[in-house]
């Protein structure tokens, strides 16, 4: 015959048996949990978005040597931008010097996705 406080003590130790199941998979989940969130964190440094480059093609309307930015009347840049009026950051001070307002240039267009931050360089007249 089982007694009470037997089969008391048999459930309780089922139900610690269940208890330290529990733990164990829960324990698993966390830990692949954490295994997925160390992935993703190196897969983020990784994919660090690479610079994008553009052809451009325009006109320079305008020129802030205080600044080296050119205004370009701009064709449309890829998929990128429509075309427009607007301006461009020179990164190379000898490049800005070369330039002067009624050129038609081509050019490329520097873009870092994760900051928005743009500029052009490898500058040349186009035609006359
Ligand atoms: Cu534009």
């Amino acid at each position: 015959m089982v007694s009470p406080a037997q089969a008391i003590a048999a459930v309780k130790m089922m139900e610690s048996r269940e208890a330290i199941a529990l733990v164990k998979i829960s324990t698993g989940v966390y830990r692949t949990a954490l295994v997925c969130i160390v992935l993703l964190a190196a897969g983020c440094a990784r994919t660090n978005p690479p610079e994008k480059t553009y052809a451009l093609r325009g006109v320079i309307v305008g020129l802030n040597p205080q600044i080296k930015t050119a205004t370009i009347r701009h064709e449309k840049i890829g998929d990128w931008m429509e075309a427009m009026t607007m301006e461009f950051p020179v990164k190379d001070p000898a490049e800005f010097a070369k330039l002067q307002v009624g050129q038609k240039i081509t050019a490329t267009v520097h873009v870092r996705p994760e900051t928005f931050a743009y500029w052009i360089a490898n500058i040349h007249t186009e035609g006359p």
